[in-house]
């Protein structure tokens, strides 16, 4: 990419890396800020071509981005393919060193997939050497775990909140799936089997997957080892746990927030387990830069 200065991808000791990938994921894993912290000169794009979303969370206001993977309260423009592979086009000669394209909503990038295959096509035709990257709440995950890879994408976040249906029926209000709306534990319980089964199949390709966490005080906090536990049995080598930050107009509004300390506290205990993420940004679905140096003023003026 242009003036590249970031990482040079060579740092083969690295704690973000995994084995049994291929060398092309590894050195792709090396040059992507959110899964190698020494990557922090290295530059993602995330390109909002996913509106719809087939589930609800209790903690999201649709008026807003997916929370699974972003700043809350926060509205992204939606793009075409086209469009997105034109605002690629327009940042890599602006920025440094743009090593990622990831797609984090607005929705789910698994609940849009006819757009987000398409983004991905143009964008590997004429990037191939650019990291792909999905984030979805894995709803859908079984179904498109072999076309994912077929397409090329190298990095996939799947937003796993509990792993006991009787825990995920306080988080999720429903699923939409097979056509028909499903509440309740019932909803969790189909939800968290195809996260499961989704990750399980992952788990024979070359991918690299991450889960993150959004850990709520009283509801799940106390669970997330569990949750950690259970991904790393099915291969998951790296967590983002993250706080839930409440939103007005959800069930959880007025929901008693994390400490800093009780957020670090629960990342530690997990972090014998698989390598944490200790940098998230909780960036936006429209996010370009370094992690933490956004243009998205910018952005919005060619979107
Ligand atoms: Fe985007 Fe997510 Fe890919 Fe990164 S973000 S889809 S893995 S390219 Fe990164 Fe942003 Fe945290 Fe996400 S800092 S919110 S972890
Ligand atoms: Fe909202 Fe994201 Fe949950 Fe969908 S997956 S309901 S967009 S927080």
């Amino acid at each position: 990419m242009r003036n590249c200065r970031g990482c040079d991808g060579k740092n083969t000791d690295s704690p973000y890396l995994k084995s049994g990938l291929s060398s092309e994921v590894q050195q792709k894993t090396l040059k992507h800020p959110c899964y190698n912290k020494e990557a922090h000169d290295n530059a993602r794009i995330h390109l909002p071509v996913a509106p719809k979303c087939n589930i609800k969370c209790k903690f999201c206001n649709r008026k807003f981005d997916c929370q699974n993977e972003s700043r809350p309260g926060v509205t992204s423009n939606l793009l075409t393919p086209q469009k997105a592979l034109e605002t690629f086009d327009y940042y890599n000669e602006q920025v440094d060193n743009l090593t990622v394209m990831g797609i984090a909503g607005p929705g789910d990038a698994l609940a849009n997939f006819n757009k987000t295959k398409k983004t991905v096509e143009l964008i590997k035709e004429k990037y191939p050497e650019v990291a792909i990257c999905l984030s979805t709440n894995g709803l859908m995950l079984p179904i498109y775990a072999k076309e994912l890879k077929e397409l090329g994408i190298t990095h996939l976040t799947v937003t796993i909140n509990a792993v006991d249906p009787d825990i995920g029926e306080k988080i999720y209000d429903s699923i939409y799936y097979n056509g028909k709306l499903i509440t309740g534990r019932n909803a969790a319980k189909i939800l968290l089997d195809n996260q499961l089964e989704g990750l399980a199949k992952l788990k024979e390709m070359d991918i690299m997957c991450k889960v993150n966490i959004v850990a709520i005080k009283g509801v799940n906090d106390g669970h997330v080892k569990e949750i950690v536990k259970k991904v790393k049995s099915l291969g998951v080598t790296f967590t983002n746990i993250m706080s839930l930050i409440p939103v007005a107009g959800t069930e959880f509004e007025n929901h008693e927030k994390l400490t800093e300390g009780e957020l670090k506290a629960i990342r530690k205990s997990c972090e014998k387990l698989v390598t944490q993420m200790y940098h998230c940004r909780q960036c936006r679905a429209d996010a370009v830069g370094k992690l933490g140096e956004d243009k998205d003023s910018e952005k919005r003026k060619i979107s």
